[in-house]
């Protein structure tokens, strides 16, 4: 399905979350293969693949990468908040390790290298919640609204990520002008005082789907959009001529 976006690429980051290394059970072998064909793909086309890691994925790969220069970082986006995934169910049962971590990292906040290295951490100490075991919906919302203020989270950051993600490019991004990150699902673009965060959504229910090209100095966010049974570059979401860090 994704095989048209690689048209024209040479370097392919995918921001975390790729597949989920952390259940095992049903899916764990079916996404890793999945995972293996893309990187299989790619390679078969000469696209060079860097993989970052995500709090699905936290051994897949380095926290960050850094485009043109310096001008872009691409993080997976769990770095951006002290404890990395707010609104994980899990998050209370463990917040006392949580809190050790945050202060164990709080000296180097000002690199996102070590922020990312943070939610790692706290990624590998959160361990699943099994959930019972109900038809859909009844499921899907049990894995999305219990326990309750996961809800009020969820809100919270879905409301505040924008204005997060510029603080942590203002803070950890070396001068960097443009941030491109996932992990909350919801794609959008952000923009304060020349400098500028994309999220790139998701391929998950209920989000969408975005990529970001880098290519000569531009940046371009597009949408994916599904041509049948397979992925296309749709329309463009906004584009930036790039500017080194000083
Ligand atoms: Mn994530």
């Amino acid at each position: 399905m994704l095989d048209p976006i690689l048209d024209g690429v040479d370097h392919l980051i995918l921001a975390g979350d790729v597949w989920q290394q952390q259940k095992v059970g049903v899916g764990f072998g079916d996404a890793r293969s999945l995972f293996q064909e893309l990187l299989w793909l790619a390679k078969k086309r000469g696209v060079l693949v860097e993989t970052l890691r995500g709090n699905h994925d936290p051994d897949s790969g380095k926290g960050v990468a850094w485009l043109a220069d310096g001008a872009v970082l691409v993080t997976h986006g769990d770095a951006i908040y002290d404890d990395a995934t707010p609104w994980s169910r899990e998050i209370g049962r463990y917040r006392e390790e949580i809190n050790v971590l945050i202060q164990k990292y709080a000296p180097q906040s000002h690199s996102a290298e070590a922020c990312s290295e943070r939610a790692r951490e706290i990624a590998l100490t959160l361990k699943a919640i099994s959930l019972p075991k109900l038809p859909s919906p009844f499921d899907f919302l049990v894995t999305a609204l219990w326990p309750l203020n996961r809800s009020f989270e969820m809100l919270r950051v879905w409301q505040g990520m924008g204005e997060q993600g510029l603080r942590f490019l203002n803070h950890s991004g070396k001068g960097a002008c443009v941030l491109i990150c996932g992990h909350f699902h919801r794609p959008g673009i952000w923009q304060k005082e020349g400098k500028v965060m994309i999220n790139t959504g998701a391929f998950m229910q209920g989000s969408k789907p975005w990529a970001v090209d880098v290519n000569d100095g531009k940046l371009t966010a597009r949408e994916l959009v599904l041509c049948g049974d397979k992925f296309d570059l749709g329309g463009v979401k906004g584009r930036w001529i790039l500017q080194r860090p000083l």
